[in-house]
């Protein structure tokens, strides 16, 4: 075939394959032209086949982001809910701390709400105790630091007991109301107790049982130390069994047996 009749060979297959195209028809694949035809079309295949792949492999994983996102949600949606269930506890809680605060404080209130009622309780007692106290020093009523039916001196307090006995029964009667038989520190106290004893005798708490002429005072008073008011010629420790002081009629010492039965004078600290 010359040169000329391939040109028209081939300008009349294009022809023919674009009347068949225009007309809907399916072009005539054959010779060169039906072989470039049929490549394209494998080309726009793969092309097509390639997209498909890749939409279906971005659909799987939009759905594996999907699940794994669901499966996130999931985690955090139940965490809240604990969460959630956490605030609520210690909402309730607080509750009963403050519940408890209140109670507290409640009871703080009328406490100091009764302690203030009592120290108006006491101010007023006050007040009538001090509105009548000028009338009792009038009258003299006024406390004595000395129990019932004690004398008082200075700082002591005397007890003279109706009862008798000897020495030692008379200590131990003393003893048992917190106090000791008489001792006589000073001229004052000798002028004072004189006055009350006499023309009665009684013992009084000096004695020199344990050595002959060493004399000694109830409450550990120093016998030297103090002045002395025996009677005259005593003590003469008669028939060399006179061991216990006594004041006589007259209010002068005397010493006499210890079992001999007077009466007696107790004496006390006033408080
Ligand atoms: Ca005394
Ligand atoms: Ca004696
Ligand atoms: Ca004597």
């Amino acid at each position: 075939m010359s040169e000329q009749n391939l040109y028209e060979n081939s300008e009349y297959q294009l022809k023919e394959y674009k009347q068949r195209r225009t007309n809907g028809q399916k072009p005539v694949e054959d010779g060169a032209a039906g072989t470039s035809i049929a490549k394209k079309k494998k080309v726009q295949q793969i092309i097509f086949g390639l997209l498909v792949l890749s939409l279906l492999f971005s659909l799987l994983c939009l759905i594996i982001g999907t699940v794994k996102n669901s499966m996130i949600y999931s985690e955090m949606k139940e965490q809240q809910h604990k969460l959630m269930m956490e605030i609520s506890q210690f909402k309730s809680n607080d509750s009963a701390i403050y519940r408890e605060m209140k109670e507290l404080q409640d009871k703080l209130m009328m406490e100091i709400s009764q302690l203030k009622s009592n120290v108006s309780e006491v101010q007023r007692a006050q007040s009538i105790l001090a509105s009548k106290l000028p009338k009792l020093k009038m009258n003299n009523h006024f406390w004595t630091p000395c129990p019932k039916n004690w004398a008082r001196f200075n700082q002591s307090c005397y007890y003279f007991p109706s009862s008798s006995g000897n020495w030692h029964f008379a200590k131990q009667e003393c003893s048992m109301l917190g106090s000791h038989l008489l001792v006589i520190n000073n001229n004052a106290e000798q002028i004072f107790i004189k006055k009350l004893s006499v023309p009665k005798m009684y013992w009084i708490g000096l004695s020199d049982s344990a050595k002959e002429r060493h004399w000694q005072w109830e409450d550990g008073t120093e016998y030297d130390s103090t002045p002395h008011f025996w009677a005259s010629g005593e003590p003469n420790d008669a028939f060399n069994n006179e061991d216990c002081a006594h004041l006589d009629d007259k209010g002068q010492w005397n010493d006499i047996n210890c079992s001999t039965k007077l009466n007696w004078i107790c004496e006390k600290n006033s408080v």
